[in-house]
């Protein structure tokens, strides 16, 4: 018997290829412009253009394959104008890998909190100066085509899943399928860049089903899965994943946005997700917690002061070969940036790790007995 075709699809910046699928995982191998990535992958939030704590040649250490940039914070400074002249994000930030810009409306809506949606776009006060500005979908696509990322995203409309009523979510789900079609007519570089549409809907399955076919009929290169993360349930969370992953193309990227915690990326992964981002390996880390199998290690906490262990048996990072938990307690304790700079790093090393052996698991179909060790580790007494 021929084994059946895999399914992929092909965009004129984006060729997308499932390898290998067990049950709903599947491990792709996407290609973009500037990289050929292997899924599920992790992002690394780079807001400023630069990964907190981290110089470019440690993320290629790392093998990060893609780094996230933030329009709202780069336009706000140095600008898109000044990056585009400079030869665009790629160039400025000395990166050669993949690059993907966040629109920029979710980062005043959580960050600012002083935005206000209409249906024009969304209007803020600049926090540099106090000027009212508005980034309306046209503006939020011309910058992101001057910053020059691989994969742009849509200006959405990213209820706070807390102080909505119904008639919010419904008005944003609506909203954000009429912002994609103002996004695709103003999206300038559809051979060099590539537009990925964001599902929202609240924990509504109606609302996410009305946006899962509005989004889907659109044909954009790939979809997000956005307004998760924000503290809902974990059985709000899976279901909502489950839904959207379920109502998207099965050739194209599914990107889950704003998801971090290693239990979220396992479990997004089974449910055929291939891409996440955030900060909190990174924002994590200025805590000083460090990620581990069992969980996490707080290491400002005394019991780390004559612990000559390294931070992860398992990990082998650059860190984790150098440096004791001995070593880095005082520094986190002091709250020193060298703490944060280091432990960020193995933050990083251990979420592309574990994507790592998420891929392999699917590959060689054994993603089940994955997850029920992964958890098992992660919580030793069953809790
Ligand atoms: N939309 C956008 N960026 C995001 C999110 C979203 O919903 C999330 C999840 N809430 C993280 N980053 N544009
Ligand atoms: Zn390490």
């Amino acid at each position: 018997v021929a084994p059946s075709p895999q399914p992929g699809s092909s965009s004129p910046a984006l060729h997308f290829e499932v390898l290998a699928q067990c049950g709903r995982a599947r491990a792709a191998r996407m290609t973009l412009p500037h990289h050929t990535c292997e899924t599920p992958m992790f992002m690394p939030v780079g807001t400023q253009g630069s990964v907190k704590g981290l110089t470019s040649q440690q993320l290629l250490d790392l093998q990060c394959q893609v780094i996230l940039g933030n329009t709202y914070h780069l336009e706000n400074r140095p600008g898109a104008e000044l990056v585009a002249d400079m030869g665009g994000l790629h160039s400025f930030i000395n990166w050669p890998r993949g690059m993907l810009t966040d629109s920029g409306g979710f980062q005043m809506v959580s960050l600012l909190h002083l935005a206000d949606i209409n249906e024009e776009g969304v209007t803020f006060q600049s926090p540099t100066d106090g000027k009212r500005m508005l980034l309306t979908p046209e503006h939020s696509i011309q910058v992101q085509n001057r910053l020059g990322a691989d994969i742009i995203m849509a200006l959405d409309d990213v209820v706070p899943s807390t102080a909505a009523d119904n008639a919010r979510f419904e008005e944003a789900t609506h909203r954000t399928t009429r912002w994609i079609d103002r996004c695709i007519a103003a999206h300038s570089r559809p051979h060099e860049q590539n537009l990925f549409a964001i599902v929202q809907g609240g924990l509504d399955e109606r609302l996410r089903d009305i946006s899962l076919k509005g989004l889907v009929a659109r044909n954009t290169p790939g979809y997000a899965i956005g307004g998760l993360a924000g503290g809902e349930d974990k059985r709000s969370f899976v279901r909502v994943v489950s839904q959207c992953t379920a109502g998207l193309p099965e050739g194209k990227p599914r990107y889950v946005m704003g998801i971090g915690y290693p239990l979220d990326i396992v479990i997004c992964s089974a449910l055929g997700a291939d891409m996440y981002d955030s900060v909190y390996p990174t924002r994590t880390a200025r805590f000083g917690v460090a990620l581990v199998p069992q969980g996490v290690l707080k290491l400002k906490n005394a019991a780390y002061v004559q612990d000559y262990r390294p931070l992860d048996e398992e990990c082998g990072c650059m860190v984790c070969r150098r440096y004791t938990r001995a070593f880095l307690h005082p520094l986190a304790a002091k709250g020193l940036p060298f703490a944060a700079s280091l432990i960020s790093y193995h933050n990083i090393a251990y979420t592309m790790r574990l994507s790592g052996q998420i891929r392999r698991a699917i590959i060689e179909q054994r993603y089940p007995s994955f997850v029920r060790e992964y958890v098992a580790q992660q919580y030793p007494r069953g809790g």
